[in-house]
């Protein structure tokens, strides 16, 4: 080939290739987020990563999100968004079957995978969202206690999933260790600061066991926030929360 034509196919092709790759909006403290850049990497599917301000909405989060003005939004190499990280994770996986399949190859399975990622993000997330950010001590114990039948449920729905093997997938990471997975990194954040674990050895002992390996996958590794991220977020969401009211004692 011509090396004029070599010059102009390479500055055809790179801008192409720009304009196919997905985007993902997210915060880098949402475990909803993490979970996306888990499968996103899992799956060696590239992308680029625009972080939103979830104190000042960008216009880009309001028109692709209305409803609902959260991340993660994850845009198609088209453009068109895609909400949801359950949503979005089956997506990932459809899109890209043969690479780290994610939900098992049953319908029925399949199904009760879904059962229980709805549970935990209607039950446990909440539970953990308030714990984070109630000012009342009692409220706060309540939920420690929620949480912790939270994780009896977990330890045994990770047994039935995992069928004496490493992961709720199996051998290997698989749709459900990502749905919990991406709360690692805040489960540790409770640890430290609040002194309080959500998966205790002695009460979730196969959960305490997967906790160790997820934590030793580098794709884990590389996409669970730090600490610092997690602090961040924490007093984001806490500046957010409407001023104590003035008790009577105050004014006077
Ligand atoms: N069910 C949603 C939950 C997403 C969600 O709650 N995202 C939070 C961040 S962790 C958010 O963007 N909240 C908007 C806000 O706080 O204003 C999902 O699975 O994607």
């Amino acid at each position: 080939m011509h090396p004029s034509l070599i010059i102009i196919s390479y500055l055809l092709i790179i801008p192409m290739t720009k304009m196919c790759e997905m985007k993902l909006l997210g915060s880098a403290g949402s475990a909803f987020v993490t979970r996306v850049k888990f499968v996103l990497q899992l799956k060696s599917i590239e992308y680029v990563y625009i972080e939103e301000d979830l104190c000042n909405k960008s216009e880009l989060l309001l028109t692709s999100n209305p409803v609902f003005q959260r991340v993660p939004v994850l845009f198609h190499s088209n453009g068109q968004p895609m909400t949801e990280s359950l949503a979005i994770m089956e997506y990932l996986d459809e899109l890209k079957p043969d690479v780290h399949p994610l939900l098992p190859s049953d319908p029925s399975d399949r199904v009760q995978c879904r059962v229980l990622a709805y549970t935990f993000d209607t039950l446990c997330y909440p539970w953990m969202k308030e714990f984070m950010l109630t000012r009342e001590k009692e409220r706060r114990e309540e939920l420690k206690q929620m949480l912790v039948q939270g994780s009896v449920m977990l330890e045994e729905a990770f047994v039935k999933f995992s069928k004496g093997k490493t992961f709720f997938g199996g051998d290997d990471i698989g749709y459900l260790d990502i749905v919990v997975g991406g709360f690692l990194g805040w489960i540790k954040f409770y640890e430290v600061v609040f002194n309080f674990k959500v998966i205790e050895e002695a009460r979730n002992p196969r959960l305490a066991e997967w906790e160790k390996s997820m934590w030793s996958h580098e794709v884990a590794r590389s996409v669970i926030p730090s600490h610092e991220i997690h602090m961040k977020f924490l007093n984001m969401l806490i500046g957010r929360l409407p001023p104590l009211p003035v008790s009577a004692s105050d004014a006077a």
